[in-house]
């Protein structure tokens, strides 16, 4: 694969166009956290291969070992993949399975975060660091510590403030921890009991630690109580991300095993969040993951789907459409397939 593999995409067509068009189509890419770094639109996605394992509820068969960093000019249309920024043989503490990751910018250095499990097979969350926002990145030779399971997303505030949301049940492995404490007897709540909530923590001044103990946000129902662990079509499943409109926090997240993309609404970065609505409809494949980028006065939905590889559910590649707020503040829900 040449570093600079190039494809195009047609800003003024996107929504046109998305159904079919991935970013690129010369690897597999997906869960895709995108940021605007100095007028360019940057993806950091996992980066999908056939590794040959068979399929489990765990997940094992995304075996991905590296991360690509994908470009989007916004002028040409032209998305960039510039070769491996980091790979999992680089990092001491992780030995496989290089997950969802994200990226923050800050006093010119640019930070990946990524899940990777141990050779104890306990997922953990480190950083790498670069000057470049396309890498190559040089990994911490520790995982982070007080991380744990998967799926990092690193939000900045207005004020400055850096904050990591993280969880992930089933492979993720939240089910295994109470209070940051992980035992492996541990499990998934009844199904008539308060669902398990994703982490957030505030991150360090120099982004390469957590500040504080990383705690639960609420994620309530239109009455004010916790969703309920049965409650599949709403509760917390993976895929945090954080995104801020009119002044309101917006976290959305996956609900797994009913493949949608949902979102809930508060007032600041720890919640608690009132339940939106949804923000993406299933797509082809088992996983749904997405991120929300702001570029100028537009938003954008990056996320994955299957239709490239016919259905493979751990072969994605990474898409994007516009967003749309409404005058209330709920978001429009996306119906992949009928844009
Ligand atoms: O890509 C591996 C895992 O699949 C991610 O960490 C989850 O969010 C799901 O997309």
């Amino acid at each position: 694969m040449p570093e600079d593999s190039i494809d195009h995409i047609d800003f003024d067509k996107l929504n046109e166009k998305a159904v079919s068009q991935p970013l690129v189509s010369h690897i597999y890419t997906a869960d895709p956290s995108a940021h605007y770094f100095d007028g360019k639109i940057y993806i950091y996605p996992s980066h999908d291969i056939e590794s040959n394992i068979p399929f489990d509820d765990l997940g094992s068969h995304f075996a991905m070992e590296d991360y690509h960093v994908i470009s989007v000019d916004r002028e040409s249309g032209e998305a960039t993949d510039h070769g491996v920024a980091l790979h999992v043989k680089d990092v001491a503490w992780a030995e496989k399975q290089m997950w969802a990751p994200d990226a923050a910018h800050k006093n010119g250095k640019y930070y990946l975060y990524f899940p990777a499990k141990k050779s104890d097979g306990i997922f953990q969350i480190g950083v790498a660091v670069s000057d470049s926002p396309t890498g190559p990145f040089t990994p911490e030779p520790e995982a982070i510590k007080g991380s744990y399971t998967i799926d990092p997303a690193v939000f900045e505030d207005e004020d400055g403030s850096y904050y990591m949301y993280f969880g992930g049940i089933w492979g993720g492995q939240l089910q295994k921890y109470r209070n940051n404490v992980y035992n492996y007897n541990n499990e998934l709540p009844k199904p008539n009991e308060p669902a398990l909530l994703p982490i957030v923590a505030k991150m360090t001044d120099d982004l390469l630690e957590f500040s504080e103990e990383p705690k639960e946000i609420k994620i309530l129902d239109e009455n004010g109580e916790l969703l309920l662990e049965g409650d599949n079509d709403r509760r917390f499943f993976e895929a945090s991300w954080m995104h801020k409109y009119n002044g309101k926090y917006y976290f959305s997240y996956s609900t797994g095993d009913t493949h949608f993309i949902c979102y809930a609404i508060g007032d600041n970065p720890y919640g608690p969040f009132t339940y939106g609505g949804r923000i993406l409809e299933p797509v082809v494949g088992w996983t749904s993951h997405h991120s929300i980028c702001q570029v100028e006065d537009k938003f954008y939905l990056f996320y994955h789907d299957s239709s490239l590889s016919k259905g493979v559910t751990h072969l994605r590649s990474v898409k994007m459409v516009e967003l749309e707020h409404q005058a209330d503040g709920h978001i429009k829900t996306i119906s992949p397939y009928s844009l």
